[in-house]
């Protein structure tokens, strides 16, 4: 059988591990993930928590803000999919390209030869150009971490 192709994510917000979401990663009825390593954002990007539902959004604004850290995964067509409905891409999100800095590999199968030959990648992002402008003045963030100082906690969708 013809393997599946698989694609490279980056992850910043609550599908990180020890995150709100991150059990829909880890759910084998919604695909396939797998975890390649920590990264961060070549560009900076505003990182702002939004919505009455404490919802972190990455800003599709190049150049302001910070470096964004998270999670890179392989995924395959079930779960990009899976994860395209549940961030209700392209309405609230849009999931675009972007290139990402690898600070340490965590896969099993990556290879010495693959971890010497690129220490950055293009993964796919979430992020929106779909935001209110009041968002850009709120603070930006590099880390999202629900459980934060902020005290703004990440409200499932079933709670809001
Ligand atoms: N989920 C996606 C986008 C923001 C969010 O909470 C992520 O973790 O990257």
């Amino acid at each position: 059988m013809a393997e599946r192709k698989m694609h490279d994510i980056f992850v910043y917000g609550t599908l990180k591990k020890g995150q709100p979401n991150y059990h829909i990663m880890t759910d084998p009825n919604h695909g396939k993930a797998v975890f390649k390593g920590i990264g961060r954002t070549i560009d900076k990007y505003p990182l702002v928590i939004a919505h009455k539902a404490n919802i972190p959004f990455l800003l599709n604004i190049p150049g302001k803000g910070h470096h964004i850290a998270g999670e890179i995964y392989s995924v395959d067509d079930q779960m990009l999919q899976f994860l395209d409905e549940f961030e209700s891409c392209p309405d609230m999100y849009q999931r675009t390209i972007k290139r990402i800095e690898i600070l340490e590999w965590g896969g099993k199968d990556d290879s010495p030869e693959g971890r010497a030959a690129a220490n950055t990648i293009e993964c796919f992002v979430y992020s929106t150009t779909s935001y209110l402008p009041e968002w850009l003045n709120l603070p930006y963030l590099d880390c999202y971490d629900s459980y934060g100082t902020h005290g703004l906690r990440y409200i499932n969708r079933l709670d809001r």
